[in-house]
């Protein structure tokens, strides 16, 4: 059930209920049918008009449906008087993601982060959460770890919530300490972030002969790979894959997900990998970078990866064309025939050099939080605590120059160093 809010054109509308019906799928439910309300703004008690509702609801009772989801963010009152209406369990967007990423997750990192983001979705809808409805039933929303909590009281969750942010804060020491491994090496990191379903598996897998799942699912990654890449100069890059975005990510993921998208934060160049083939592509693009500006990433140098250009008819590069002008580094590829590689291989050798480059800095003490700050957007190669001042020597991106400037003593163009052979 979407609606059609004034901001809204009804071609948007229509293409995010549709994704969301993928992600039903996705999640293993059968989509039996759809609406849409158009509204100036939602209703408070019923989200929908209460004639809608009751309209849908004899749809739903007629073809036995056993769960409505919303594409939009319900309140917790909303969900319990929509589950009156419909006489079945009510969803919305984010407890459908979170099921998804929940039947996904594999390592205890992305166990615990999910836990986390599910029961902070839950915490508020506490109160009578289903009580009315048959706990026995389960299927989607009703699984994944969060779902054992679902009896517990508030204060239980809450305690549960505490725990699971101190393991994942362990968690995130823990890479930390694998970042200062990779820091010792000096190699550039660059971080393949787009759309979920993009084909970045697909990209990393092509470019580094990695085996990550790659398949026509959505979210179908959920961990991050880092990968060696070795360019045609023999520099090496060191390349991650991780989670794909979507638009309306709910926040909480996001916030829950902070760990595996530090790989992201601390990229020194983005691949944006777009689905070039995709119809909503463009609107694709606007969501991942709204993601980038909430992770804090935006700004980065970024190269724009339009793949799937195998897809496209025509001359074969009709994506390219509509793109190209707006992204002028953009790359046009296909992941699957091999098609642009070398050209994406060669726009990553110029990307790449101009970011090995390294200042020293001389910070006071007290300056905490720009220390802090600058461990966490730079890597740190050595530091000296003895002084009046703090000293580092560290490898920052370009574009962060200016934020620390006030503390630059130099800026250092080094020669890139030899790599070690494989
Ligand atoms: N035709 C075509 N299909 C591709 C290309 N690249 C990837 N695919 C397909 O697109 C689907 C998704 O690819 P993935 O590599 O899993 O995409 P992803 O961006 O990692 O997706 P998530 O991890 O789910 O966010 C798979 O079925 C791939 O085979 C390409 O260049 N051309
Ligand atoms: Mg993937």
């Amino acid at each position: 059930m979407g609606v059609e809010l004034k901001n809204r054109t009804a071609l948007d509308t229509r293409d995010s209920l549709d994704e969301l019906s993928e992600l039903a799928s996705t999640a293993g439910g059968e989509v039996v049918g759809d609406g849409i309300q158009k509204l100036e703004a939602p209703i408070a008690a019923t989200f929908i008009g209460t004639g809608k509702a009751d309209e849908f609801a004899r749809q739903c009772q007629g073809q036995d449906v056993d769960t409505v989801i919303f594409d939009d963010e319900l309140s917790p009152a909303q969900s319990r008087n929509l589950e009156q209406v419909f006489e079945c369990k009510v969803l919305d967007r984010t407890a459908l993601i979170l099921d998804i990423f929940a039947q996904r997750a594999r390592t205890k990192e992305g166990k615990l982060q999910i836990e986390l983001a599910q029961l902070q979705h839950l915490l508020p809808r506490l109160t009578r959460f289903w009580g009315h409805l048959s706990r026995q039933k389960g299927g989607i929303g009703m699984r994944g770890d969060g779902e054992t909590q679902l009896e517990t009281d508030r204060r239980r969750v809450q305690d549960r919530i505490s725990r699971i942010a101190r393991e994942l804060d362990v968690v995130r020491r823990q890479r930390a300490t694998q970042r200062q491994g990779r820091q010792r090496n000096l190699w550039p990191l660059a971080s393949i972030v787009g759309y979920t379903n993009a084909g970045k598996s697909t990209l990393l897998n092509a470019l580094t002969g990695a085996t990550v799942l790659a398949e026509d699912k959505l979210f179908a990654t959920l961990d991050p790979t880092t990968r060696r890449l070795r360019l045609p100069t023999n520099q090496n890059v060191l390349l991650t894959d991780t989670v794909g975005f979507i638009r309306k990510l709910p926040h909480g993921l996001v916030e829950a997900f902070k760990a595996t998208l530090e790989e992201v934060v601390q990229a020194d160049l983005l691949l944006h990998v777009v689905d070039a083939s995709h119809p909503q592509a463009e609107e694709q693009i606007q969501a991942v970078n709204a993601v980038l500006e909430e992770i804090g990433a935006s700004g980065k140098p970024t190269i724009m990866v339009l793949n799937k250009v195998d897809r496209l008819t025509a001359n074969g590069h009709a994506g390219g064309e509509k793109f190209l002008p707006r992204f002028p580094n953009a790359v046009a590829v296909s992941a699957l025939t091999g098609e642009g590689l070398p050209t994406l291989l060669a726009e990553l050798n110029t990307q790449v050099r101009p970011i090995r480059e390294f200042v020293e800095l001389s910070v006071p003490h007290a300056e905490s939080a720009v220390i802090a700050r600058l461990h966490a957007v730079g890597q740190v190669i050595e530091r000296n605590y003895n002084g009046e001042q703090a000293w580092f020597k560290v490898r920052l991106p370009p574009h962060l120059h200016v934020e620390f400037a006030p503390f630059i003593v130099q800026e250092l163009q080094l020669p890139t160093p030899a790599d070690p052979p494989a």
